[in-house]
């Protein structure tokens, strides 16, 4: 009888956009995949739930454990338990708003989170005998006010508590793969939406309003400022840089990103043309949602993702902004049957 001995995979912020793709390629890559989950008063497991199975399961590739970044006993608690071969570190407050209103909790968490992971990793790899590989999830807000296209060589300049924290987060990885020999690599991942998107990041926010307005569920939408520009590709395709980051030769760092910035203005413009709708009658500013401090262009350059690891983007803007337009559209059909049969909707908020 022939035994195979499946990879297993480790990963913080499973219940996450990112995560959520990420475990989706990772089972169908043939890998047990082990993800840390926040303890949570509701279920917050509704992206990852297609791959749940019972543990019990012959058939079960994805397992659930609690764990917290605040919380690095339990972390090393669950390396030494899972023994896993690649990590990666994809936990984090990830709200660059939010983070001006909880900038200690996000230093915490999203930056000396990032530290707690590094030093359980680095014990856990010592004694493993074999190699064990590590991802770190750094982003384009960490290059904030640097002048645009950035890369890898592009100094930092970050405009906000969360980039800050990623700052820190990227410079413990390098040094730990520096100080102790270590398979460390970091991602530096321009933003990638999908409609698995968090509702209060402005992507889906906007996707999401204008469904539902298109179906008279709702008369406005709330942004604060439109010019700003980013690089926005899909978290499907990103996941696939990450997982190729790992199978490299060697650790190193790089930009992933499409080479294409658009600004909030035109992401507005293509998905309320897609519904036929006019956005200039619906989209009021709020100030809430402006920020202490603006990234006003990112665009990235990653042809080093593309030369070393063979990567590129599969999907385009307007396919991206066509593909969250047509899921959110589902939804807000699904909310208007059930208003219409009496059931009540989900409350209406105001996202950040
Ligand atoms: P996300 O949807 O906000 O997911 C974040 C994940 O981290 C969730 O699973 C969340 O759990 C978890 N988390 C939050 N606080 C935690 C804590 N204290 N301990 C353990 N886990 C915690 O973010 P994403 O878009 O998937 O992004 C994944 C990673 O890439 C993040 O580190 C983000 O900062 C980074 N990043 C994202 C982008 C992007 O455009 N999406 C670009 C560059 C970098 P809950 O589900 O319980 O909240
Ligand atoms: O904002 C503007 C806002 O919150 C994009 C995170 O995944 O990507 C993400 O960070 C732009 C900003 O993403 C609203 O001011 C206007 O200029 O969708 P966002 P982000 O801040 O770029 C990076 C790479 C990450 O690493 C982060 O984790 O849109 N904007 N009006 C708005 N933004 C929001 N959220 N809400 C508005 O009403």
């Amino acid at each position: 009888m022939t035994h195979t001995v499946r990879r297993r995979a480790f990963v913080t912020g499973i219940t996450g956009q990112d995560g959520s793709y990420l475990a989706d390629l990772l089972v169908a890559k043939g890998y047990e995949v082990h993800g840390v989950m926040r303890r949570a008063s509701t279920f917050n497991t509704g992206r990852i739930d297609h791959l749940y199975r019972d543990p019990h399961d012959p058939e079960a590739r994805l397992f659930l454990h609690h764990g917290d970044l605040a919380d690095g006993s339990g972390l090393r608690h669950a390396l030494e338990q899972v023994r896993p071969d690649e990590i990666y570190n994809l936990g984090a407050q990830s709200h660059v708003r939010v983070s001006f209103d909880a900038p200690e909790y996000t230093a915490d968490v999203t930056g000396s989170g990032t530290l707690r992971l590094l030093a359980a990793y680095r014990d856990y790899a010592r004694g493993a005998g074999k190699d064990v590989r590590f991802y770190q999830a750094g982003s384009s807000e960490m290059f904030g006010a640097a002048k645009p296209p950035q890369l890898e060589t592009t100094p930092f300049h970050p405009r906000s508590p969360y980039a800050v924290a990623k700052v820190a987060a990227h410079w413990y990885a390098v040094n730990y793969r520096e100080s102790y020999g270590l398979f460390i690599s970091n991602g530096i991942l321009f933003n990638h939406e999908s409609p698995r998107r968090g509702e209060t990041f402005v992507t889906r926010k906007i996707t999401r309003a204008a469904t539902r307005i298109k179906l008279g569920l709702q008369k406005k939408l709330f942004l604060g400022n439109l010019d700003a520009k980013r690089d926005w590709g899909f978290a499907g395709d990103y996941v696939e840089a990450m997982w190729r980051m790992l199978q490299a030769p060697a650790p190193d760092d790089y930009v992933v990103a499409t080479g294409e910035a658009y600004s909030v203005r035109d992401f507005l413009e293509a998905t309320f043309t897609q519904l036929g709708l006019d956005w200039r009658a619906y989209v009021e500013t709020d100030p809430r949602y402006l920020r202490p401090a603006e990234v006003d262009h990112l665009l990235g350059d990653a042809s080093k993702a593309r030369d070393a690891l063979g990567w590129k983007p599969q999907v385009s803007f307007a396919g991206l902004v066509a593909m969250m337009v047509e899921h959110d559209l589902e939804l807000a059909h699904r909310e208007k049957t059930l208003r219409e049969a009496g059931h009540s909707s989900a409350l209406e908020r105001q996202h950040d």
